[in-house]
């Protein structure tokens, strides 16, 4: 890319007239840049104003500084400062052209005024100029000072505004051209444009000429053209506007005292978020950020449960109260206790009796006739990221929840090695082989699933699943991907976990067993299973 002061180098020499938009921060700067404009001219006035204080150096030169750095991060086009006097003598000058240089301003533009001073349209007629020599003194420090050799210094002739005439303007644009000004800025307050008219003639091409329209906006663009001006500057167009904007947005909502008026006519929030380049900041914490989000939990509890008769008449299996809590509230309670921060609750059967707080659903609104992966395929986006997968009928131990978050494998299933002292034999029970039965070596997480079925034999078994799994951000995708899989596939409505799970195993995939005992987890079955709950 060109650096800034080439590009506002080549903008003064080039033979087309040019323009600068006044900017006064980093918010104008932007909307500058973004409506076309090659360079930005910063305000004296603008960025005073916005600071709400006088066009008097009332500002510090390095409060300015600030104000030009952040518009000059902002965008890619050059800075023009409006350097007022030069804050001081020639050591000033020298010390803020470095400044400048440093925080990529392109260039500065100072006039033969007094600091402190004051704006050129008020009592212009009454402000003395500087001595001639001294400015020029001014503009040599200033072009000694710069390393950069296209950074830019417009000297700015005060003579017009303080009523001294054509011949000291002239005198002075040439002393401050042989002093090393790239640039002449000729100001005039008048109406019509005669005055700069006069001088462009007078003085021809000796060095670019720099105009402010601001009090004669009524010449045609083509005028400054047939004079072969070089660069036109709206000064305070964009403060000014905003001035009007914000008086009339204030007065509107402090007449109203609501925003119903104003809503339409303001820039959305998500248009402030654009222009400040929300998406850049995003992008960028998707690459440097690490991943380790809070985990998340999808909870199956689409179905009424039948077995437990009148209880679940009105509601749903998962909000039977055990120990005057719903059912998953337990649930969830164990999930938030180990970092869970989203959990889904996926409903069915009288869906309206949730009323879980902090939760989001899913619907599975064929539970009548579907089975389990198709309530957790309501959740597939979900299953993003560390995941929990579990049933809204199963309590379990905390320590359990803790044991799956603090292992890094990718699929994780927790087994329960107790399955022949289960209470009740008839129900069903996803029973598990593995790798090795359950033994010290279990601690480290080294055995394996390796099949799942309700009718496996006895000899097989190592044990029960508990109805819990979880996954890391890898195996979420690999679960994702295969429940899509599935989804497409004949049957899939009659699916249980154990099909995914045994699924994933023929695909290759190790899901390695937390073994429990009974005492870690208790699944709801019947009547009995309720009491026992509230003492679990
Ligand atoms: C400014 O924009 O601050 C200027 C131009 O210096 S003028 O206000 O016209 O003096
Ligand atoms: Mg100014």
């Amino acid at each position: 890319m060109i650096r800034k002061t080439t590009q506002l180098k080549n903008m003064l020499l080039s033979n087309e007239v040019e323009f600068l938009m006044e900017a006064h921060n980093g918010l104008s700067a932007k909307v500058a840049e973004e409506a076309g404009f090659k360079g930005i001219w910063a305000s004296g006035l603008s960025i005073s104003a916005a600071m709400g204080v006088r066009d008097n150096n009332e500002a510090s030169w390095t409060q300015v500084l600030e104000v030009t750095e952040f518009m000059s991060d902002a965008t890619n086009i050059p800075i023009l400062l409006d350097g007022d006097t030069g804050y001081g003598n020639f050591n000033s000058m020298r010390r803020l052209v470095r400044k400048l240089e440093q925080r990529g301003v392109a260039g500065v533009c100072i006039e033969d005024k007094l600091f402190p001073k004051t704006n050129s349209f008020i009592k212009g007629s009454e402000q003395p100029l500087a001595e001639i020599q001294e400015f020029c003194g001014k503009i040599s420090a200033g072009k000694d000072a710069q390393t950069d050799k296209d950074f830019v210094i417009v000297a700015r002739v005060e003579a017009f505004i303080a009523g001294w005439g054509l011949d000291e303007a002239i005198k002075r644009a040439e002393a401050y051209r042989k002093a090393g000004a790239d640039a002449i800025l000729i100001h005039s307050a008048l109406r019509k444009p005669d005055e700069i008219l006069a001088f462009k003639k007078e003085w021809g091409d000796r060095a670019p000429v720099v105009i402010v329209p601001t009090k004669y906006y009524a010449t045609p663009t083509d005028v400054f053209r047939d004079y072969k001006f070089s660069i036109v500057i709206w000064a305070n167009h964009l403060m000014r506007s905003a001035l009007t904007a914000m008086q009339h947005t204030a007065a509107t909502i402090f007449k109203d005292q609501n925003l119903l008026n104003v809503e339409e006519k303001v820039a959305t929030v998500n248009e402030v978020f654009r222009i400040q380049g929300a998406d850049e900041l995003e992008d960028a914490e998707k690459r440097y950020l690490p991943t380790t989000s809070a985990p998340g939990a999808i909870i199956l509890a689409a179905s009424r449960g039948e077995e437990l008769g009148d209880l679940t008449k009105d509601m749903p299996k998962a909000m039977v109260q055990i120990g005057g809590t719903p059912l998953v509230q337990h649930i969830i309670d164990s999930y938030r206790a180990v970092g869970v921060k989203e959990v889904t609750v996926v409903r069915g059967y009288k869906k309206e009796a949730f009323n879980l707080l902090n939760v989001s659903y899913a619907d599975n609104d064929d539970f009548a006739k579907t089975q389990e992966l198709s309530s957790l395929a309501k959740a597939i986006a979900k299953i993003e990221g560390e995941t929990f997968i579990s049933y809204g009928d199963v309590l379990f131990k905390k320590y359990i929840a803790q044991e799956l978050i603090d292992s890094k494998a990718d699929i994780l299933a927790v087994v329960d090695y107790d399955w022949q002292t289960s209470r009740n034999s008839a129900r069903y029970a996803d029973y598990v082989s593995c790798s090795e039965p359950q033994s010290t070596k279990s601690f480290y997480h080294e055995v394996l699933l390796t099949g799942i079925d309700n009718e496996m034999t006895e000899a097989k078994r190592h044990g029960e699943w508990a109805g819990i799994i979880k996954v890391s951000p890898k195996g979420a995708a690999i679960v994702q991907n295969l429940l899509k899989e599935m989804q497409q596939k004949p049957g899939f409505e009659t699916q249980r976990m154990s099909d995914l799970i045994r699924a994933l195993i023929e695909k290759g995939h190790e899901i390695r067993v937390i073994y429990t005992s009974r005492a870690g987890w208790l699944d709801i079955d019947n009547l009995d299973d309720v009491l026992l709950g509230s003492s679990f």
